[in-house]
């Protein structure tokens, strides 16, 4: 039995809460935007993440475990919530997944018979929320403001939801399936956390219903017992503690697709600062990013000597191609070394050697796809701050 008392969980982060200010160097970081102080906070099965919300929880990853591999850690990984109404007991044995609406035959599955009756496979994936970076938007926008560290690389395991739908035997006329989890709103008032993908994607074969990851079960604050995994795609669409889908033979026009995590719909996805959009779509792939993972903004590095830049890059699905660094602010560009390929929604990690005379350089990442992709050297806005991919400048300072 997993259970998670309330009180405890409550407790544990309320106390850290309480001791924020007091709490030292060690037990907090500021992000380098405005108000970008937060705590470090300790949750279950987790090491010290940096708080957004205690309830519900929302954590996001110290930027420096990026640095640490191609994978992140469950106990790094961050947590995102829309409702506070967190389910606190999750009996393995007495655990339901339902698969009904438009389907010949509706199913009912223990975790034991998802396991033994479906083929399993594996994917590693990218996981990101689309807010992930909101802080730097400027002008600045309403929302979590989160640094880099809402996303996060694993090996999920876990049953294609396309053997799950062809077993439940999807109807003519079918167009949509939808996703809900174990989770509640606490007040009547906000609606439920439900999402949709067509009916095309969700059979593709990639869409998968996860039990594992990094080969452990998931942890309980990324969706114990089972998720959705759609790979690259934004989070919003990845439901936690996944019970029900449902296939429904209309647009399925539920609040948190009709109305929330929706996008310009225009070819940058982006708008001039403070105009509102007149046509919008939901959010979908990642666009491409990358990252200096070994050195962060104000670093010194030795004068003279070569110094060893590393990072990640990912896409929503065309893998990486390129990676180019300037170390002059953006005029000339070199080529770093990819890399292991660990599959197209992967980070992709990447190396360069630089030698850097005495002074400040302002090192710059950009990551291109096979598919032609490249992230924007100036920033883009979008009212909602989702989708922020521009390439990032790391001051180094050579002495
Ligand atoms: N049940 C449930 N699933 C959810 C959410 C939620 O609020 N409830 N939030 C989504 C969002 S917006 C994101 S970014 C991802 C975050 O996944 P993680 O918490 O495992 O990092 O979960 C998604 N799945
Ligand atoms: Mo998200």
């Amino acid at each position: 039995m997993t259970t998670f008392d309330r009180r405890h969980f409550i407790s544990g982060a309320g106390l850290s809460l309480l001791a924020g200010p007091a709490l030292g160097a060690a037990k907090s970081v500021t992000l380098p935007f405005g108000n970008g102080a937060r705590p470090l906070v300790k949750m279950p099965q987790k090491r010290p993440m940096i708080l957004l919300t205690s309830r519900p929880p929302q954590l996001e990853t110290p930027f420096e475990v990026f640095n640490e591999g191609l994978i992140t850690p469950n106990d790094a990984f961050f947590v995102r919530y829309h409702l506070s109404g967190l389910p606190t007991v999750i009996d393995p044995a007495n655990f339901r997944l339902s698969i009904g609406g438009h389907v010949e035959k509706p199913l009912e599955l223990s975790l034991a018979k998802l396991k033994r009756d479906f083929p399993v496979t594996e994917i590693v994936a990218v996981n990101q929320c689309s807010g992930n970076s909101r802080g730097f938007v400027n002008p600045r926008v309403g929302g979590g403001q989160l640094g880099n560290g809402a996303m996060g690389n694993a090996r999920w395991r876990g049953v294609p939801l396309r053997a799950l739908l062809d077993k439940a035997g999807v109807r003519e006329g079918a167009r949509q399936v939808t996703f809900n989890g174990l989770d509640n709103p606490a007040l009547d008032t906000i609606p439920d956390f439900v999402k949709a993908l067509d009916l095309d994607h969700a059979r593709d074969g990639e869409v998968m219903v996860a039990f594992a990851m990094n080969g452990a079960d998931l942890p309980f604050l990324n969706g114990y017992p089972l998720r959705l995994v759609v790979p690259g795609h934004f989070g919003t669409y990845w439901v936690k503690h996944l019970n029900e889908i449902n296939v429904v033979d209309a647009q399925f026009d539920g609040y948190w697709m009709k109305t929330a995590y929706r996008i310009p719909d225009n070819d940058c996805n982006c708008l001039v600062p403070g105009q509102k959009p007149d046509k919008t779509k939901p959010i979908g792939r990642f666009n491409v990013r990358s990252f200096i993972t070994s050195h962060t903004d104000g670093a010194k590095v030795a004068a003279g000597r070569l110094t060893e830049l590393r990072g990640i890059a990912f896409s929503g699905g065309s893998n990486i191609a390129r990676l180019a660094v300037s170390i002059d602010g953006g005029q000339n560009w070199l080529d770093a070394q990819l890399g292991e390929d660990a599959g197209r929604y992967s980070f992709r990690e990447w190396r360069l050697g630089v030698t850097l005379p005495k002074g400040v350089h302002a090192i710059k990442v950009r990551a291109y796809t096979h598919d032609g992709e490249t992230q924007p050297l100036e920033a883009r806005w979008q009212p909602a701050g989702y989708m922020h991919n521009a390439v990032e400048t790391t001051h180094l300072e050579a002495a």
